[in-house]
Formats: structure tokens, sequence, C-alpha cells
């Protein structure tokens, strides 16, 4: 697949007014977007670190995938995305290659990225996301 670089680090925080202030008055970053994230049922926080971004995951709804990790696993890193070229084409070589994956068609996620998760059961115990900075109108 050759990713290109770390597009982004998701970690899963119960609250970004109270994960922030880590980030900016500790690590001395600069929040320079929230947003949310409808479909995922997330409110974002970006930090940018060289070309890498932090990104905070706050749950918008009890029942989504983020608040279902933290009542199971904690507040912590939630997931890797690889930034990477022609993302239909890595999404298919990664089913020929037998990875399950969660998004069969690349989908629109935050910062208009078209972005495909991998099934965390197929990459090791990391939930894995590829991203190309492309946008699509389908969400
Ligand atoms: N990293 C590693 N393992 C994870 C995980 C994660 N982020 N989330 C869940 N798991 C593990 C669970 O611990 C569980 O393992 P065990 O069976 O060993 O206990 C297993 O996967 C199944 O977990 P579950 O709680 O039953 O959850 P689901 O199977 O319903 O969903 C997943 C898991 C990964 C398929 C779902 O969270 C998903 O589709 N994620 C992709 C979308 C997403 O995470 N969106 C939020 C962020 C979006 C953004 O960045 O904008």
């Amino acid at each position: 697949m050759k990713p290109t670089h770390i597009e982004h680090i998701g970690i899963a925080v119960n609250s970004l007014a109270e994960a922030i202030p880590f980030y900016e008055n500790v690590l001395g970053l600069k929040c320079y977007n929230i947003e949310e994230v409808a479909d995922q049922r997330v409110k974002t926080a970006f930090f940018m670190v060289g070309q890498t971004k932090i990104e905070l995951l706050e749950s918008t709804d009890p029942e989504g995938p983020v608040s279902k990790f933290i009542e199971k696993r904690g507040e912590g890193i939630h997931h890797i995305a690889f930034a990477v070229e022609n993302i239909e084409d890595r999404l298919r070589e990664a089913e020929a290659a037998g990875i399950k994956l969660i998004d069969i068609q690349p989908r629109r996620g935050a910062e208009g990225l078209s972005i495909a998760f991998m099934h965390p059961k197929s990459t090791f115990g990391v939930l894995t996301e590829l991203c190309e900075n492309k946008s699509i109108t389908k969400r």
C-alpha cells in the first residue's frame, strides 16, 4: 500500500472540553478545528504535529462506536489513520489480502477526507483507517 505518512491518530476521550487543555497548555499544540461527524456520532478536535494530526474523539451518542470503545477499554488510542493514494485500489488490495473491511467503499470523514476502516480483528488489534485527501460527495 505504501502509505505516505500517518495522517492522524484518533484518541477517544470522555470530553473534548476536559482533554483539549492538556494538548494546548501542556503539549503546547493549537486546536485548529472542532467538527462534528454526524454519521460517526462523534465530535472531533484536531491538532497538527509535523505532518500528522491528533484527532480527539468525543462521542455524541451512548450507542456510538466511541462510547462503546470507552465503555469496554476506557479512554485512549482508538485508531491510526494512514494516508494513501488511490484509496479505492488500496481497499481492493486489502480485501484481496484477506483483510476484513468495515467500509467496502470510501466515505467522507472529518475535514472532507475520503476514509475507510479495516476491522481491528484483521489488523492485530489496532483499528486501522486509510484516508486520502480527495473529496467525495457521498458521506
Ligand atoms: N480498536 C481495537 N479494538 C476495538 C476497537 C478499536 N477502536 N473498537 C472495538 N474493538 C474490539 C472490541 O474490544 C471487541 O473485542 P472483543 O470481542 O475481543 O471484546 C471487538 O472489537 C468488537 O467490539 P464491539 O464493542 O462489539 O464493537 P462492534 O463490533 O460493534 O464495533 C468496530 C467495532 C471497530 C467494527 C466499530 O467500532 C467500527 O465500525 N468502527 C469504525 C468507525 C469508527 O470507529 N468511528 C469513530 C471515529 C470516526 C472518525 O474518526 O471520524
